[in-house]
């Protein structure tokens, strides 16, 4: 059983943070330490800890990430301008919380996508 992180307590309300939506499925809420005008974070109400851990039974709830990310950027008002979908895994790719979230970020040119 993969250890809880604090995105499961946001996802219950036990801790505070700047939901903007949630549904059976998915909770999206504002980056602690925003990259960008518009940063979100798009998470999994399961708990899966690494995209590594992804199997064929959560293609439904992936997928709705995304319908969901298209939703929030239209009511932000960057879905013209444009945005980035980031998803880190493990060390190399950055991943500091391991409950799966999708970045949302957006509201400014944000240039190249690595900088390294
Ligand atoms: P990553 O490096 O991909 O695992 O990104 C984790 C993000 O989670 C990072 O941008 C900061 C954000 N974050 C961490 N803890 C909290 C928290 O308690 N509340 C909120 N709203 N965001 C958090």
């Amino acid at each position: 059983m993969a250890e809880e992180t604090i995105f499961s307590k946001i996802i219950r309300g036990e801790i505070p943070a700047n939901i903007v939506f949630q549904d059976d499925l998915v909770t999206a809420f504002r980056d602690i330490s925003p990259q960008a005008p518009t940063h979100i974070l798009i998470i999994p109400n399961k708990l899966i800890p690494t995209v590594n851990d992804v199997t064929a039974e959560d293609e439904q709830v992936l997928g709705h990430l995304f319908v969901v990310a298209a939703k929030i950027a239209q009511q932000e008002g960057i879905a013209e301008d444009g945005y980035r979908l980031v998803m880190n895994c493990n060390k190399h790719g950055g991943q500091e919380v391991f409950h799966i979230h999708m970045h949302l970020l957006g509201g400014k040119p944000l240039g190249p996508l690595l900088s390294l």
